[in-house]
């Protein structure tokens, strides 16, 4: 079993049901269990003129691998309505492998730990609620520099629903 750790966003079709919906998904996965999921939190799109998005983040243990999981998540994306019109367009839901235990990734589509979660709030906050404080990615880093590098701006926790 590894220790995974899914980033969740949607700022499409009520995006808190979205994310409660993506959860009862991933509990279903194969050879999967479903350890936590972080509260939600609001803020707004890193591209301007879109609504704005709810994430969390959920973790996992699980013996699938990495491709597998993927494939996976992309199906509950589909399922969910995810149309995949332009890069960073408004979704429906979008899930991200964030870390897979302490693997480092570099796949043609899969790069772990996640690219750029390092800048993103909506990201390191709620993984935070999950990791344990001493967490050190695959490639050394510890979540919680990364954490006091970035701000808690612009993030609006939800209570829970
Ligand atoms: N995802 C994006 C682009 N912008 N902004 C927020 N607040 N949350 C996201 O998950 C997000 C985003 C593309 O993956
Ligand atoms: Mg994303
Ligand atoms: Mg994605």
């Amino acid at each position: 079993m590894e220790r995974i750790y899914i980033g969740m966003g949607s700022n499409l079709a009520e995006p808190a049901e979205q994310l409660r919906s993506a959860v009862q998904a991933l509990a279903q996965l194969p050879d999967t269990q479903l350890v936590g999921v972080s509260a939600f939190y609001q803020s707004d799109s890193l591209l301007p003129g879109q609504p704005r998005y709810t994430n969390a983040v959920a973790a996992l243990d699980s013996l699938l691998a990495p491709l597998d999981l993927l494939d996976a998540l992309q199906a509950i994306e589909t399922g969910q309505g995810r149309e995949r019109l332009e890069r960073w367009g408004p979704r429906t839901l979008d899930l991200d492998i964030l870390l897979f235990g302490d693997r480092l990734i570099d796949e043609p589509h899969l790069k772990v730990p996640h690219y750029h979660m390092q800048a993103r709030a909506f990201v390191l906050y709620p993984l935070a609620e999950l990791a344990p404080a001493d967490l050190r990615l695959a490639d050394g880093r510890l979540l919680k520099d990364l954490l006091a590098a970035c701000p808690f701006v612009g993030l609006e926790r939800l209570p829970p629903a």
